[in-house]
């Protein structure tokens, strides 16, 4: 297995479903590693701490962190499971992105960005992340641009994740336009 698939195995354990290796998450998103390495050993996939260490240091958008003595790992965001990975609460930049498809725009343009099966909305501090992550996805690309300074100014927590995603826990439609 490629370090690009086990990245993605990883986050599907620590960020969704850390029971399909047989293992769990602490309140604060943490796996324990040598449970984490048996339990992908056992599951008929092939990895050992040198592998594991590549995946965290190698990964293109940090999603992952060790404790200070790599006993532990965890996802520094993106997670379903409900887990406290201890997120700093920050202002955000006057103006934030989003990037989805055209399938999307009449219930985003009704309901505004809800957080769907995740902890919280996902924003982009750029137009070309916000492009990055709109093709992830099968559709034409639409782009929202998000009035971060007025929701801040309105009372709206923003959190920022050590590997630098926005996150908030709803954007109404009020703060939201289309860029392109
Ligand atoms: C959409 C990746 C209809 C939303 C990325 C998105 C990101 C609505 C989808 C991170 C809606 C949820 C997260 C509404 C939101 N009606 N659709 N009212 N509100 N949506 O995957 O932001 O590589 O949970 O636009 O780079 O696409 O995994 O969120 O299309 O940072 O680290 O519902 O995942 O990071 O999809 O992506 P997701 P996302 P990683």
């Amino acid at each position: 297995m490629s370090v690009k698939q086990m990245s993605k195995f990883l986050s599907l354990i620590l960020r969704h479903k850390p029971e399909i290796i047989g293992i769990q998450l602490d309140s604060h998103g943490w796996a324990d590693v040598d449970k984490l390495l048996n339990g992908i050993n056992n599951s008929g996939k092939t990895i050992d701490f040198d592998m594991l260490q590549r995946v965290v240091s190698e990964n293109d958008k940090q999603r992952f962190s060790f404790n200070e003595d790599k006993t532990k790992i965890r996802a520094n965001q993106g997670h379903s499971k409900l887990v406290d990975v201890e997120l700093q609460q920050k202002i955000p930049p006057n103006i934030l992105y989003h990037g989805t498809i055209e399938r999307n725009r009449a219930s985003i343009n009704l309901k505004g960005l809800l957080k769907m099966n995740r902890l919280y909305v996902h924003l982009s501090k750029d137009v070309e992340t916000a492009q990055k992550v709109a093709a992830r996805r099968q559709g034409r690309s639409i782009i929202y641009k998000i009035d971060a300074g007025l929701m801040n100014k309105d009372g709206y927590k923003f959190f920022q994740s050590v590997n630098n995603v926005w996150l908030t826990e709803h954007v109404p439609p009020k703060y939201l336009s289309i860029i392109n």
